[in-house]
């Protein structure tokens, strides 16, 4: 018997995943793709503004805490730090280097969608530390994930920056098992964590006055536009993004500001928005600790430790298979 293998490239689950989410009763797009090239550029004028304290705080926990962190990691043999989402690598390279300093035996396997993120990214850690054994990937987490699980020798999964935050809760525990699916007994995943703090704080982070994370959200209308032969008018929409400290979720949008509609070359279909109506674009979840624990004991992980910055903004959780 014959067998066809689809297989669909980025851009067609691109195409079909906007559909879905521009016909769907309440309109939504995925944070994921926030992240083409000029996306995660802007994504890194984020991380400088004042008002994100995550890049801050994490910063500090890699840098002044990675002795310890190293010391619960307990590898006696060569073993690779596989990290998801690598972006710009400024906070890893604090973990790193120490390592490094400390002679131990690594590899350090980055994994980015963005290509241009991650030839960036190995320029970058290569200059800052030279003698930096790296085997960047650029792809799909999942994917990469599968092919590196073949590998034998032991690993320290990275998932930083509160990237887990974007994932809903049954969404947080399928990436969990994918996670403990792919490693092996022993291995250890190091993941960050934005907690819950003062509510104006956390709004502040997500509604900067300079709009930068405003022009973050309009890129996907952008993006849309070149890949998808969309002709959104940019003007037409406006960025809202609200915290509700009940439940720890900030929620971001776009919002139309008129009835419009819109055309998209690659379907062939017109999508209409009502004046007011909004495009849910982000989850960015911010976690009590006991609802981390409970998040790990579910998934069948070993709570190692909790890594906090001073002000207990963040944490990088340190759990075991
Ligand atoms: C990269 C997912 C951690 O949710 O805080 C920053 C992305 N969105 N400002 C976050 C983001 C708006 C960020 N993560």
């Amino acid at each position: 018997m014959m067998e066809t293998t689809i297989l669909e490239t980025e851009l067609e689950l691109f195409e079909k995943d906007i559909d879905l989410g521009l016909t769907a009763p309440f309109k939504h797009i995925s944070s994921k793709y926030f992240y083409d090239d000029i996306g995660s550029g802007i994504f890194q004028e984020i991380m400088k503004m004042p008002e994100y304290y995550p890049t801050a705080c994490e910063f500090e926990i890699l840098s002044l805490q990675s002795e310890q962190i190293i010391e619960k990691l307990k590898f006696d043999e060569p073993f690779n730090i596989v990290e998801f989402g690598a972006g710009d690598g400024i906070k890893t390279r604090q973990l790193l280097k120490k390592l490094v300093e400390k002679g131990i035996d690594f590899t350090y396997v980055p994994i980015d969608i963005s290509a241009k993120a991650i030839r960036e990214l190995k320029a970058n850690m290569l200059s800052a530390l030279p003698e930096l054994k790296i085997k960047p990937l650029t792809g799909n987490y999942f994917t990469m994930m599968e092919e590196l699980s073949e590998l034998k020798i032991p690993g320290l999964f990275l998932f930083l920056g509160g990237n887990i935050g974007n994932y809903q809760s049954n969404e947080a525990d399928q990436l969990l098992t994918q996670f403990f699916d792919n490693m092996k007994p022993g291995d250890k995943l190091l993941t960050g964590f934005d907690l819950q703090k003062n509510p104006s704080t956390i709004r502040d982070a997500y509604d900067d006055k300079a709009g930068i994370t405003k022009a973050f959200n309009m890129n996907l209308l952008t993006r849309m536009n070149r890949e998808l032969g969309a002709d959104f008018k940019i003007g037409q929409f406006d960025f809202y993004s609200h915290y509700d400290p009940a439940n720890g979720e900030v929620k971001s949008y776009l919002v139309s500001l008129l009835d419009q509609r819109v055309y998209l070359q690659k379907t062939g279909k017109h999508y209409s928005f009502r004046k007011n109506e909004l495009i849910w674009t982000e989850l960015s979840k911010k976690y009590a600790l006991d609802s981390i624990e409970e998040l790990c004991n579910r998934n069948n992980f070993t709570l190692i430790n909790h890594f906090m910055d001073c002000k207990h903004y963040f944490t990088d959780s340190l759990w075991m298979k």
